[in-house]
């Protein structure tokens, strides 16, 4: 295809007809349709089958957010965190929070009792929903953070821990009055979901993602080269839901576009390869949204068969780079029914910003513009180059989030005039609008397609009494993508072996922050203004 998207001020804009945000909130937005397919499965558990019809998710959510204002008193912009592994509750939790007019703050579910810890006090949280299985470590973390907040536990089928309450109970209390939910005051402006991530550079900081960010980007996944069979009488497409929906590729891309679009969503609490080969079988699945370390597993683990592919039409990437000869390897895998699509986009972006055209077969750009979106390629001093010039990629549409909570720095550095945010990444676009990433000009690090920021790591390793300055950079992994590796100086006199700091980082971040790889240096190299110089060091 050759798209003429570039105008005369060397602006790239989306091939796709420009969308029409609905004026709503993202709740109403996901219920919108729901009249047409109540008796649908929207959400099932592919562990234990455990499933909810559209119909009862939107019941029992709605149960939960009137006992939300009703028992916990919160009230219109609190912040309500939730953190699980996927399970088919996630979505109604979610939604629940919404309906009760809070703001939504996801957490990893693999986190440290000190990740959760920074989190919660940077959010504020009210209340907390946690996974039974987590709530050891969620207790932890409260008490790190000498805070005493009400937690309700995901106890479906499972004892209730202690001090906490039952989420079971709050969501069958069928008697409610839900008429409490009228004083709920939302815009579609407000704020609906607190993501956290990294962005250019430092630790992680609060995104704000409003309502119409959030549908902006349900409806920029429709663009005509990716129609979806939503549901009718009886067609109805089904996708898994491996990726966690703490993260904005999980929550906006599976979450809130799917149930909001009628799809199935099988849900798995983690990618395990026999438990998810086999959910493919059993549940028939038709869309894969995948990150690069799933396609390389595709492509090369002899378990795999075409047979997994039977009834997969759309795989989607995304989240990482992605070596073209892990393409080609899943690719072979597959029978010629089943296109491949890359998409990119950051937490900042809602996720979703290019979509790639699986009909041209590059499959090593990342597409193009989705509907309603500008991209600038820009140098140093933020002029614009033009096509297949490299530079950095700045990105502008209704999916941009309306910026980090309570940094206004933050938000000085990273959007700029005119709306345009600045990603840290380094692209190119061609003639014909296709975008190549080609680097990353932030100081991110990313494993798996998760985030480390290099900056909390540097923290963590400076807080070993021997350590007297850090630095961490990403080095290239052929599983994981990337790999952190810590540089450090120790102060004089000062010993610690490679062995204890592993240890002494271990024992404080999720494991995929991990250090493998330390050297010991005499300086770390850094600028006149004492930015640690990364390059020298990669
Ligand atoms: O903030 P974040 O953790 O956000 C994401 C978003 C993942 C998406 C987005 C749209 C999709 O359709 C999809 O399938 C997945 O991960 O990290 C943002 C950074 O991740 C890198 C890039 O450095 C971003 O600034 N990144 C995300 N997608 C790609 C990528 C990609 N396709 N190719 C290369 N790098």
């Amino acid at each position: 295809r050759f798209y003429n998207v570039w105008n005369g001020d060397m602006v790239v804009n989306s091939p796709f007809q420009d969308i029409v945000v609905p004026d709503m909130t993202i709740v109403d937005y996901v219920w919108r349709n729901l009249d047409k397919w109540p008796s649908k499965t929207a959400v099932v558990c592919g562990v234990t089958g455990r499933s909810y019809t559209y119909e009862k998710l939107y019941k029992k959510s709605k149960n939960l957010a009137a006992n939300l204002r009703k028992k916990f008193n919160i009230r219109n912009d609190e912040v309500v965190g939730i953190i699980s592994p996927n399970v088919p509750e996630y979505p109604l939790v979610s939604f629940a929070s919404l309906q009760a007019g809070a703001v939504v703050t996801t957490f990893n579910p693999i986190y440290t009792a000190h990740e959760i810890k920074r989190q919660i006090e940077l959010s504020d949280v009210k209340i907390m929903i946690s996974h039974n299985d987590i709530v050891p470590v969620l207790k932890e973390a409260l008490k790190l953070a000498k805070i005493d907040i009400p937690i309700i536990s995901i106890n479906i089928n499972q004892p209730l821990p202690e001090n906490t309450i039952s989420l079971a109970e709050l969501i069958e209390d069928d008697n409610i009055d839900c008429s409490i939910l009228n004083i709920v005051d939302r815009a579609p402006e407000d704020v609906a979901f607190l993501l956290y991530s990294s962005g250019t550079t430092g630790l992680p900081k609060g995104v704000e993602l409003t309502n119409s960010n959030l549908i902006a980007n349900s409806e920029q996944q429709n663009t005509e080269i990716r129609q979806y069979r939503y549901t009718t009488e009886n067609n109805q497409d089904v996708t898994m839901a491996v990726l966690p929906m703490f993260h904005s590729y999980g929550l906006s891309i599976l979450m809130l576009h799917k149930l909001a679009s009628g799809l199935k969503l099988v849900t798995l609490p983690k990618f395990q390869p026999e438990s998810y080969l086999n959910a493919l079988l059993k549940y028939r699945i038709n869309l894969l949204y995948v990150a690069p370390p799933m396609v390389l597993f595709m492509g090369s683990n002899p378990l795999v068969t075409p047979r997994h592919f039977e009834t997969v039409h759309k795989i989607t990437s995304g989240a990482a780079p992605l070596p073209r000869a892990d393409i080609n390897k899943m690719l072979d895998q597959c029978p010629d029914n089943v296109s491949f699509y890359q998409g990119y986009g950051l937490t900042e972006t809602s996720p979703l910003a290019t979509m790639s055209d699986p009909s041209n077969k590059v499959y090593e750009s990342v597409g193009y513009a989705v509907p309603s979106v500008k991209l600038r390629v820009v140098d140093s001093e933020m002029r614009n180059l033009g096509p297949d010039k490299t530079g950095e990629l700045l990105i502008k549409g209704p999916n941009v989030m309306k910026g980090y909570r309570n940094n206004l720095e933050a938000n000085k550095e990273t959007i700029l005039e005119g709306g345009w945010l600045r990603t840290g990444d380094i692209a190119k676009i061609d003639k014909t609008g296709l975008v190549y990433i080609t680097d990353r000009l932030k100081e991110l690090i990313k494993v798996k397609g998760y985030q480390v920021p290099p900056a909390e790591l540097e923290s963590v390793l400076k807080e070993h009494p021997a350590v007297h300055d850090a630095a961490c950079v990403g080095i290239p992994d052929p599983i994981t993508g990337e790999r952190p590796k810590a540089f450090l100086v120790l102060k004089p006199g000062a010993a610690a072996n490679h062995k204890e700091i592993v240890d002494f980082v271990a024992e404080r971040v999720a494991p995929y922050k991990r250090i493998k790889d330390v050297e010991f240096i005499e300086t770390i190299p850094k600028n006149a203004s004492g930015k640690i110089l990364r390059r020298m060091l990669r």
